[in-house]
């Protein structure tokens, strides 16, 4: 506990982001209640804070939230403008520490132990950040500062829009006795209920069974909400490395040197990767092309794509782009096809706003559909068989 009495988590969120990011795109829009959905299952991805004091709220029917606020401000969405903003906040908070990792499309954890002694202290850093964010994005978040990961994320969520709340390493068994223990992450209705069956209301309330009997009522998640319910959150804050990468390459039973005989290994080996990357969640910008010849010399030709995918077409055609452009010096006996600099998906990826987007939906529907045949009936039961036939063609 030494230790753990010096660390400092800080939690981001973005305040209503996609609504927001529209609001500052269109000014006209600022101090309207904006709705963002209907993409997806016809439900609302998010609503201005404006929109908010209606009652429209996320996952509700699109169709209620027009009744509860006919004067709303209705919109699709244009997700890659939502991810483009995140990046650019995500890159921000990389400049205030090392150890950065992103949560999702609109939140971040930042780890702040020590900070303080550069910023004067943690809340001045917190202060900071946050104006910084401000003042760069255009876009208001809010932030949990706290000696663990999720009091930081309970915390961001307590004074939103625009709030900074602490909860200091002093506060935290205060916290713990007045905190619905709904609010602990894992604690989900189910539970809720068994726990109110138990007189458990509050965290601290946990504290009356030992942990033999939450274990052996819960397994592991005993573990946890019985640790949770002390304050203890061992999970670090784990920065995302850029430097992973998905390939997967092959070495030919004899040398080939025609661009059809290697494109039908190129899309193998693209579905392979973009389908490892999609069971992920993962999303990579860069595409290489590996090669080798049958001197054993060996060559790599990289492209960065305006937008990460895990799309095996992308994957695929790009793959293509680059061996057209290395103009094969001699026979090859190994290619290979690799996916890096990773970013991680939004949960929303269906929202479609572009040409450009619809069609990596249809797409990403198709991988989906694919993926899910080869899970069930193993990875050969599904051959691509004309679907890229024109590009081939060209190439
Ligand atoms: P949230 O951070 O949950 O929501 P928010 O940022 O809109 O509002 P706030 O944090 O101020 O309460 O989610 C971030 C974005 O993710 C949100 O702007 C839209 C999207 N989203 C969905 O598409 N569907 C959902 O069900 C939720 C919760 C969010
Ligand atoms: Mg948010």
């Amino acid at each position: 506990m030494q230790s753990e009495a010096r660390r400092w988590i800080l939690h981001l969120d973005m305040d209503a982001f996609f609504a927001s990011v529209e609001q500052m795109d269109r000014p006209e829009l600022k101090g309207r209640p904006v709705i963002i959905g209907g993409a997806e299952r016809g439900v609302v991805s998010t609503a201005s804070y404006e929109a908010r004091k209606f009652g429209v709220h996320s996952a509700m029917p699109m169709f209620r939230a027009k009744k509860l606020c006919p004067q709303g401000v209705f919109l699709r969405g244009r997700m890659a403008r939502y991810q483009e903003k995140s990046r650019e906040v995500m890159l921000l908070l990389e400049k205030f520490s090392p150890l950065v990792e992103q949560a999702s499309v609109d939140e971040a954890y930042l780890d702040a132990t020590g900070l303080e002694r550069v910023f004067g202290s943690a809340l001045d850093m917190a202060r900071q950040l946050q104006a910084e964010v401000y003042a760069q994005s255009g876009l208001s978040c809010s932030i949990g500062l706290a000696p663990v990961k999720f009091l930081a994320k309970i915390a961001s969520d307590m004074q939103k829009p625009g709030g900074l709340t602490v909860i200091s390493h002093a506060e935290v068994p205060a916290f713990l006795e007045r905190l619905p223990v709904g609010k602990i992450p894992g604690v989900g209705p189910q539970m809720l209920k068994n726990l109110e069956l138990l007189g458990i209301r509050r965290a601290a309330d946990v504290q009356r069974y030992p942990e033999d009997f939450w274990q052996a009522r819960l397994g592991k998640a005993g573990g946890a909400l019985f640790d949770r319910a002390r304050g203890i959150d061992p999970r670090p804050v784990e920065p995302y490395t850029e430097a992973k990468s998905e390939s997967a390459e092959n070495t030919f039973a004899r040398d080939i040197s025609t661009v059809p005989e290697l494109s039908v290994w190129l899309l193998r080996q693209s579905e392979r990767v973009g389908r490892s990357l999609r069971a992920r969640g993962l999303f990579g910008r860069t595409i290489t092309l590996k090669l080798k010849y049958n001197d054993f010399s060996q060559k790599t030709r990289s492209r960065t794509l305006k937008r990460p995918t895990n799309l095996t077409r992308t994957i695929y055609e790009t793959a293509l782009e680059l061996l057209g452009e290395a103009r094969l010096e001699r026979p090859l006996r190994l290619i290979g096809v690799g996916v890096s600099r990773f970013e991680r998906s939004g949960r929303q990826l269906s929202l479609l706003p572009d040409p450009e987007e619809e069609a990596a939906g249809r797409e990403a529907a198709l991988d989906a559909a694919l993926d899910a045949l080869r899970g069930k009936f193993g990875s050969r039961s599904v051959i691509r068989g004309k679907l890229f036939a024109d590009k081939e063609e060209k190439a």
